[in-house]
């Protein structure tokens, strides 16, 4: 039978509508869906892999248990419950931090994950919950909770509106975006620029997005804190207050922001950041002088030492030019499941638990996970013995990969819900496979709360479940019911399909049909507009939204004071010396784990090392060599690339490669292995206020082998 199925692109936070024609259990293509309102047609070349996923030979489709050296399939019963007695013996013995939890990127782009699986991490209460969140956009989450009383009030650049855009360490042409759900950000972007408006770069590499920018500045890694903190204090001398008369009644302490950066020199900020006055200012013109201007940054000013800091300034300087909140500056969107108003996440926090080993505080119910492995070796009460990883491979994606690696050899047992036998998962004594994302049906809970417009779309599954497995929400269903049972816990399951949970948010939801409101809104008129239902633009509305006490927006919380404090003695201090290393992201690949499909690697090497010629020279390196790079944690040869993209002093190599492990069922990524840039990332090196990994900005050394 032929079928045409439209739906969204899983894949990555564009979200994109497709188009999906099938025979009988077979793809005959995938396209841009047209008719989408949001996406427009426009697709990247992943969503043609999702045909490769689907069918991948190496995909697990029946849960594995480790028997020896080798792996045996065996049944979902004997699994589940092995699972289960297995976490809750160790529990028992050790108390419940005995037991660690490592989520990973997808489950916020799996409805089944994000409805069912904190049910059962919750009933296991331990304090040790670590996610791919502490490598990424914990800082943009600890600021909103921090300033506008929740973690999930999150502006987003207005960037169909907007005149101006200053975008921090993000390449949106790559990413296709990232906190800001924006597809066909190209157009979009280009858009800016035909409507007279201006796109401005800041970083060290000149990326896919720098190259079509009106400008383009280098910095050193790591500088951003200081041109952020310059361009603040222009502003706050420069811009009148009126620009922020909407926001003047709600605004608490912005006087002792001015005073902290009273004595800040902008020549200083300069020296460190090693961008010109001029350009410091005329960026700061810009800003002030654009009647509609957004400020936004991502991995390249999140991963870093001050990660937190940078954060907040961005929030500062769309503040004090009376952006935030504003047409054509930031926004919070109006989702149609409502997250925050319907009260379905947490307002976030800080420091209500520690890690055990180094104290370390938890970040909206994070720790970091750069301390996983430390907290797995080091003996004691409340030493991780067991672990449960759900979509995640922090083998590669989490600094010092290589001790996590061996850590979780150490491991009394190790569970993983995964579509792959991979770095990570093969250290697992069990592994449970959901369904592929084709056969589950799907709606972006999270993304479509970072969209720049208000959308809302819900996806069917393409293919029916396959006799013998289960959907991720089952799983977690039959876990949590089994672990109750041996708790002798209240049933607390909630064993209703993720679509029902949806139907009901949207129903109750700010469009939905019981609040008898226009859009009318529920699961049947979802699934009767295949295409997404357009809600409109972005509005003004976060003043609203605060859930802050009095509903002021708080310019200079506590942690901030003292993070600035110090950050401002050391602002003269010289600047890190010798090679930086930065990441880099590429269109064909996504994160760690989907290297396997020939389509998306074919073509020449890409996990290569840039250099620039003039560092190439000083190394005594010449293009396509190996070399050998060196960090305090690994030492390992790399593939050099000669690139005049790259700043001078600084290097990158992609992440998510290194499949040259022992043990993995990933036939196409093993021959072209790569290395993983996480083997050279410092687990030591973070931001001391929300724990975030500096994965950008490693101090380290290239020689000739
Ligand atoms: N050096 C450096 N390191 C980085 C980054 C960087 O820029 N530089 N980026 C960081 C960022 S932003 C992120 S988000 C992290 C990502 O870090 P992780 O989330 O740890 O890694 P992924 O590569 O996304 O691995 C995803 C895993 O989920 C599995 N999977 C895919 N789909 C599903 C599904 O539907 N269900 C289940 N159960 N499993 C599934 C895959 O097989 C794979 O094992 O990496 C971080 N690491
Ligand atoms: N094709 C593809 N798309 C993806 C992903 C993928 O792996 N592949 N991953 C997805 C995920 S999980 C995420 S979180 C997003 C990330 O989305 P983005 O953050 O937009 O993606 P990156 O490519 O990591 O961009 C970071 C940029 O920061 C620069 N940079 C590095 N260090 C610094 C610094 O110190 N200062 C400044 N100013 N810049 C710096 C880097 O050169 C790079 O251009 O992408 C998502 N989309
Ligand atoms: S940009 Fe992202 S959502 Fe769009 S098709 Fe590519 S991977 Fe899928
Ligand atoms: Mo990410």
């Amino acid at each position: 039978m032929e079928r045409t199925i439209y739906r969204a692109c899983p894949l990555c936070e564009a979200i994109c509508g497709l188009e999906i024609k099938t025979r009988d259990r077979e793809i005959v293509s995938i396209r841009g869906d047209r008719d989408d309102p949001f996406s427009r047609g426009h697709i990247c070349p992943k969503a043609v892999a999702l045909q490769d996923i689907q069918d991948d030979p190496d995909r697990l489709r029946r849960p594995l248990k480790k028997i020896g050296n080798g792996w045996q399939e065996i049944g979902w019963d004997e699994a589940l419950d092995e699972v289960t007695e297995r976490l809750f013996s160790l529990r028992e013995a050790h108390g419940p931090d005995s037991l660690g939890i490592y989520l990973g990127n997808p489950n916020v782009h799996n409805l089944g994950a994000m409805t069912h699986g904190p049910l059962f991490y919750k009933m296991l209460r331990t304090k040790n919950r670590y996610s791919a969140t502490s490598v990424d956009q914990l800082p943009h989450q600890l600021v909103s909770y921090l300033m506008y009383g929740h973690q999930f009030l999150l502006p987003v650049p207005d960037i169909d509106h907007t005149d101006y855009m200053l975008i921090l360490g993000a390449n949106p042409l790559v990413s296709n975006g990232s906190m800001m759900t924006c597809p066909d950000v190209k157009a979009r972007l280009k858009a800016i620029q035909e409507r007279g408006g201006k796109v401005v770069v800041i970083d060290p590499r000149r990326s896919e997005t720098a190259r079509m920018a009106d400008h383009h500045h280098f910095i050193r890694p790591g500088g951003d804190t200081a041109l952020l903190l310059a361009l603040l204090k222009i502003l706050l001398e420069t811009v009148n207050p009126d620009r922020r008369s909407h926001l003047s009644g709600h605004l608490e302490k912005l006087d002792q922001v001015e005073d902290m950066l009273a004595s800040v020199e902008i020549a200083d900020c300069a020296a460190s950041c090693g961008i010109a006055v001029g350009d410091i200012q005329s960026i700061a013109d810009d800003l002030a002088t654009a009647g509609k201007a957004a400020c936004y940054g991502r991995l390249g000013v999140s991963v870093t030492e001050n990660g937190t800091l940078n954060h907040w300034l961005i929030q500062m300087i769309n503040i004090v030019t009376g952006n935030l909140d504003r047409v054509g500056g930031t926004l919070v969107t109006d989702p149609a499941v409502d997250l925050v108003g319907m009260r379905l996440m947490g307002p976030g926090g800080y420091g209500r638990w520690r890690s055990r080993v180094n104290n370390l505080p938890e970040a909206c119910s994070e720790l970091p996970v750069s301390e996983l492995a430390t907290e797995i070796l080091t003996p004691g009460d409340g030493q991780i013995r067991g672990l449960i990883t759900t979509a995640g491979n922090p083998v590669l994606s989490t600094p010092n990969g290589r001790k996590l690696d061996d850590a979780l050899e150490q491991l009394d047992f190790m569970v993983s819900i995964d579509l792959y036998l991979n770095e990570t998962t093969r250290h697992a004594d069990i592994i449970l496979p959901p369904t592929a994302p084709l056969e589950h049906d799907h709606y972006d809970i999270s993304f479509l709360a970072l969209a720049v417009r208000n959308v809302t779309r819900y996806s069917e599954a393409v293919f029916d479940k396959p006799e013998g497995t289960l959907h991720e929400w089952e799983i977690f269903d039959q876990l949590t019911r089994r672990m109750t049972a041996k708790m002798d816990a209240p049933v607390t399951t909630r064993s209703r399909a993720p679509a029902r949970m949806v139907n009901l948010s949207l129903a109750y939801g700010p469009y939905g049909k019981r609040r008898r409101a226009e859009a009318g809104l529920s699961l049947k008129k979802l699934q009767n507009s295949p295409h997404g239902i357009d809600l409109g633009p972005l509005k003004p509305g976060l003043l609203k939204k605060l859930r802050t006490r009095g509903q002021k927006i708080d310019c200079l919380p506590d942690l901030i004071r003292e993070g600035l404090t110090a950050f401002l003695k050391d602002l003269t201090s010289r600047p890190k010396e010798g090679l930086l290393l930065i990441g880099r992201r590429h269109l064909r690949s996504n994160n760690s784990w989907m290297h396997n499909y020939e389509r998306l690697v074919k073509g020449k090497e890409r996990c290569t090392l840039l250099v620039h010629p003039d560092d190439m020279a000083r190394c005594g390196l010449t293009d396509g060599d190996y070399a050998l790079l060196q960090s305090r944690v690994a030492k390992q040869k790399v593939l050099v690339e000669a690139s005049e993209e790259m700043m001078p002093g600084t290097v990158s190599l992609p992440h998510g490669w290194g499949h040259n492990r022992a043990g993995l069922r990933l036939a196409v990524a093993a021959e072209h292995a790569g290395v993983s840039v996480n083997d050279f990332t410092d687990e030591m090196q973070r931001d001391p206020i929300a724990g975030t990994s500096a994965l950008n900005g490693v101090s380290v050394r290239l020689s000739p082998i």
